[in-house]
């Protein structure tokens, strides 16, 4: 199995999160811009390869490590759509942090306005969702942790208000398989 991303992409963290909690050997190979864009039709990082299967999204990434290894994804539907609303959150705030980074923000492109005020309600509805000892088994509870610790990382949101995300960030930075993936200070 040979894992491609970066050290600090929250979809490539998650997927590394699975592959710690599972019991398999794999390879993480960093791969930048132009490898993703040779390699991938996204040309985003994760993609994936066992064999002959090539993977090139993180979500079908988890369930295959998921159902390889016994356990399951997302099974419960409430489970997947928090998994779900955290993937829009974690879309939006990366989509806003590289348009940013290229010089335009609300002012000059008002949809960006509204990708704010998304991340800002879907930041309060998670945190109504979750609360601190909420178990980092669960896909939906590490996608959230993958999303709002990279955008803390980043600097892209404040958990001010946020105590049950705070809380379950705290606990979720006790489990190696999760703090041993940050992203590099
Ligand atoms: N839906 C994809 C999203 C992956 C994604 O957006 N990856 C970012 C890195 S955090 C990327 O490769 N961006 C490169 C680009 O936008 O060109 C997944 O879940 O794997």
């Amino acid at each position: 199995m040979k894992l491609y991303g970066s050290y600090t992409s929250p979809y490539v963290r998650h997927c590394r999160v699975a592959l710690a909690q599972s019991s398999f050997d794999y390879e993480f190979v960093e791969a930048d811009y132009a490898m993703s864009a040779e390699n991938s039709p996204t040309a985003k990082v994760p993609y994936f390869i066992d064999g002959e299967l090539m993977l090139t999204d993180s979500s079908s990434i988890l369930k295959y490590i998921r159902e390889k290894s016994g356990q399951v994804f997302l099974a419960d539907i409430k489970d997947f759509d928090s998994f779900a609303l955290a993937t829009t959150l974690l879309d939006a705030t990366v989509n806003l942090f590289l348009i940013e980074n290229n010089g335009f923000g609300p002012d000059q492109i008002s949809y960006l306005g509204r990708q704010r005020n998304r991340i800002e309600s879907g930041l309060k509805e998670l945190n109504e969702r979750f609360h601190p000892d909420q178990s980092i088994e669960l896909d939906s509870t590490l996608r959230c942790l993958c999303f709002i610790d990279w955008a803390l990382f980043r600097k892209r949101i404040s958990l001010d208000g946020l105590t049950n995300l705070q809380g379950l960030l705290n606990t979720a930075n006790r489990v190696e398989a999760f703090s041993g993936t940050a992203p590099p200070a």
